[in-house]
């Protein structure tokens, strides 16, 4: 095999490993938040994951990937939700989740489309 196509293929395998990461395990405690997105790019009115574990203190980002508006509600928790309307691809916020437990989201516009989806926040020091 030349030394290209080999570079080619570790590259490939590197970045599998990479996204079978993002999806495996929950996201960390660093100063990275968790990413959630609102709304598909292809304009499906969905939550991108649809399931998200974090740890209890974590952040969230919540993006609009495409087709708004879109807003988010946390069941039970409005100082959680973000109830204006937000228009743009890429607009964002951040929250985060101190209280573990798992929380039903949706987003209001759509929920009868569909766009629900659910946080779990796992107790800090519990993470697998
Ligand atoms: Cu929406």
């Amino acid at each position: 095999m030349s030394p290209t196509r080999l570079v080619g293929r570790l590259a490939g395998l590197l970045l599998g490993l990479v996204v079978l990461m993002g999806v495996l395990l929950p996201a960390q405690a660093s100063g990275t938040p968790a990413l959630m997105r609102l709304g598909s790019e292809e304009g499906f009115l969905v939550f991108q994951p649809e399931r998200l574990t974090i740890t209890a203190g974590e952040r969230v980002r919540f993006e609009v990937g495409g087709l708004g508006p879109h807003n988010l509600i946390v069941a039970g928790h409005p100082e959680w939700s973000h109830e204006p309307l937000s228009f743009g691809v890429g607009e964002s916020w951040e929250q985060t989740f101190d209280s573990p437990g798992r929380y039903a989201i949706w987003c209001e516009p759509h929920r009868a489309a569909g766009m629900t989806a659910e946080i779990e926040v796992l107790e800090a020091g519990l993470e697998p």
